[in-house]
């Protein structure tokens, strides 16, 4: 596994230089869930790529840019899904952004995840690593990343993060968005999934959202690439994360890209998301 993480940090010491330089216009491509591509996306793809195709022990790679899996080293050990440049479309206007790396074995349901790596590019280059807890580490000097903490949500915290467009959330989850808001918690969004839950991580606890909605009823974001890694890395730092009902990671995607209503969180803010969905 070892190896991997230090593919990933090849990888993301590369697309901090794309993002920073790279032009942010679309391509003429459209990816597996309908997003038009950045060139960038596909640049940072095929980083990605070409790092974890020199590792012995990954079998297999999948990528949210690409409809199908890519066969790696058939006596590989592990299935490595991935999101290479998450949130890209807020780039033209200089937010953060990030990448999400789940390392599977034996197949890409939430109970096959062994560990998660995703990176924040942002006013420092950041990488979290979570297998039994979850570690932060930033870039330091001579491209090196140095141990910075180990992360842990309290079981309670201030910060909500509500997802997608009001309008097309139901009425129980708005009521329950507004009641959150009432109790004095305090709106951190900036449509990036990965700066937005890592912003919760590391102010301690609150709830990030992203429901069923009238537009998009199964959700918006991904099992494999997305909510599964983020899912892992809330349960090690001591928190939760569910689809409203069940605990995310006990779900199986039927197709790669599929998606699902998520809810990821400190204990009390998901002891709330369940009342509500009783
Ligand atoms: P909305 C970015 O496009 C993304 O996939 C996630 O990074 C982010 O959490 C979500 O979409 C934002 O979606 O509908 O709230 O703008």
């Amino acid at each position: 596994m070892e190896e991997i993480f230090e593919a990933i940090k090849k990888s993301a010491i590369k697309i901090r230089w794309l993002v920073e330089n790279e032009d942010t216009g679309y391509s003429a491509n459209v990816n597996s869930t309908g997003d038009t591509q950045l060139k960038v996306d596909i640049k940072s793809d095929l980083v990605i790529e070409e790092e974890l195709k020199k590792i012995d022990s990954v079998k297999e790679i999948i990528s949210e840019e690409k409809e199908d899996k890519t066969p790696i080293n058939k006596n590989g050990k592990y299935l490595v899904g991935y999101d290479p440049l998450d949130g890209s479309s807020l780039l033209d206007v200089n937010l953060s952004v990030g990448s999400i790396f789940g390392i599977y074995q034996g197949g890409y349901a939430g109970e096959n995840l062994k560990a998660v790596v995703y990176v924040v590019y942002g006013p420092r280059l950041e990488l979290v690593i979570a297998c039994e807890d979850v570690k932060l580490y930033k870039l330091g000097e001579d491209s090196e990343f140095v141990f910075v903490k180990n992360i842990k949500l309290k079981e309670k915290g201030n910060l909500n993060a509500p997802g997608s467009t009001q309008s097309c959330w139901s009425k129980r989850h708005k009521q329950m968005i507004d009641d959150i808001f009432v109790s004095g918690y305090r709106l951190r969004y900036s449509g990036g999934m990965v700066p937005d839950l890592h912003q919760i991580l590391l102010k301690g606890g609150g709830l990030f959202s992203y429901p069923s909605t009238t537009d998009r009823p199964k959700g918006k974001l991904r099992m494999v690439f997305e909510v599964f890694p983020f899912a892992f890395v809330y349960e090690k730092a001591g928190g939760r994360a569910v689809d409203g009902q069940k605990r995310l990671l006990d779900l199986s995607p039927a197709y790669p890209h599929d998606t699902t209503p998520c809810f990821f969180g400190s204990n009390k803010e998901i002891d709330l998301v369940l009342k509500y969905n009783e």
